[in-house]
């Protein structure tokens, strides 16, 4: 049980802005709040490979063949960091996969739609990694060190991942009618469901309220989104693109780009397992997991056989 004392003394180190590392005290529901919100971040990292997975052979050129092989290697990286940061915390890297896999461990809403052509890699690029960036640099401040530090990382590889998608995208929206077309359309496709990556608003999200109070997060889902439109509006602009809302509005007194509804049924349906993309998703990874059991298996061998001879070594 944790005590008043204990509870009171560990909102004091928060509060005075010190990070809590792996063998600090920490209350069991901190404890347990960061393993959900890392290892849904780890399981969204490695199944966030998937759609653009899905045309590295399909590349334009060798050179784009390159950087989405880059990225899409630099995704697992950060997967396999979480995961890492997660296991500091007492659980076992396979217990959160599973509970991924076979269980009810939740994944980015946003992988769950399909990349029907190449100008859907460039938006993911400059969408979903612009969205990341913007809910990561706020998680790079966690009270959570080594999710902190885990962060810090991820957002230097992704703040890459988004400018190459920018830059295709510019070039895509300055080409052809044929391209510029296609660029649009994946706009009109992705914008929404990136909008919905951030989470419900603040009055429809239960952790949001425990998860700033621990400092766990230092923004809300509705403050990362903001900032995140209003950054998008002008990019947008910069490189000819129409943003797929009428009501967006410029609010001379808040600073802000006001927009229209977010489709929540939409957003409930995918988070239940109802997307487009779910199921094909799910078993995938199933499949990955399961015929990659001999890989485990014979890294643990080796990793007991190398324990074992530097036992008799020393
Ligand atoms: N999808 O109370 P809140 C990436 C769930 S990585 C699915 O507001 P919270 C890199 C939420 O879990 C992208 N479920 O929750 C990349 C909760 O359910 P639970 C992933 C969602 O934790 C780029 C319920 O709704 N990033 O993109 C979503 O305060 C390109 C109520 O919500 C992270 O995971 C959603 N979008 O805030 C890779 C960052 N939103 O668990 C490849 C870490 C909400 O109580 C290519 N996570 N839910 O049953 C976070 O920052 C937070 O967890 C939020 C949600 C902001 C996602």
């Amino acid at each position: 049980m944790d005590t008043p004392e204990q509870l009171e003394q560990f909102q004091q180190r928060i509060d005075n802005g010190e990070k809590i590392e792996p063998k600090d005290w920490m209350p069991e529901r901190y404890r347990k709040q960061l393993i959900r919100i890392m290892s849904q971040h780890a399981h969204s990292e490695i199944v966030g490979m998937l759609p653009e997975g899905n045309w590295i052979t399909r590349a334009p050129s060798l050179k784009r063949k390159m950087v989405l092989l880059a990225k899409v290697q630099d995704e697992a990286g950060h997967g396999l960091y979480l995961y890492s940061g997660t296991e500091t915390l007492g659980v076992t890297r396979q217990d959160l996969i599973e509970d991924y896999l076979y269980g009810n461990a939740k994944y980015s809403s946003i992988f769950n739609y399909p990349t029907l052509t190449y100008a859907d890699i460039c938006v993911i690029g400059w969408l979903v990694d612009g969205a990341a960036i913007v809910n990561q640099t706020m998680l790079a401040k966690s009270s959570y060190g080594p999710y902190s530090r885990a962060n810090v990382r991820i957002c230097k590889e992704e703040s890459f991942h988004k400018k190459q998608g920018y830059e295709m995208l510019a070039k895509m929206a300055d080409g052809t009618p044929e391209q510029q077309k296609m660029a649009q359309d994946a706009v009109n496709r992705w914008w929404w469901a990136t909008l919905m990556m951030f989470g419900p608003h603040d009055t429809d999200s239960p952790n949001s309220a425990e998860l700033i109070k621990w400092g766990v997060k230092t923004k809300t889902n509705d403050e990362l989104r903001q900032h995140f439109v209003d950054r998008m509006v002008m990019e947008a602009e910069a490189i000819g693109i129409e943003l797929p809302d009428p009501d967006l509005t410029y609010n001379e007194e808040t600073g802000h780009w006001e927009f229209g509804d977010i489709p929540w049924d939409e957003f409930w349906s995918v988070v239940k397992g109802d997307g487009p993309m779910n199921r094909e998703r799910i078993k995938a990874r199933r499949k990955a997991y399961e015929e990659g059991e001999w890989v485990r298996e014979a890294a643990k061998e080796y990793a007991r056989k190398k324990r074992l001879q530097d036992e008799k070594a020393s």
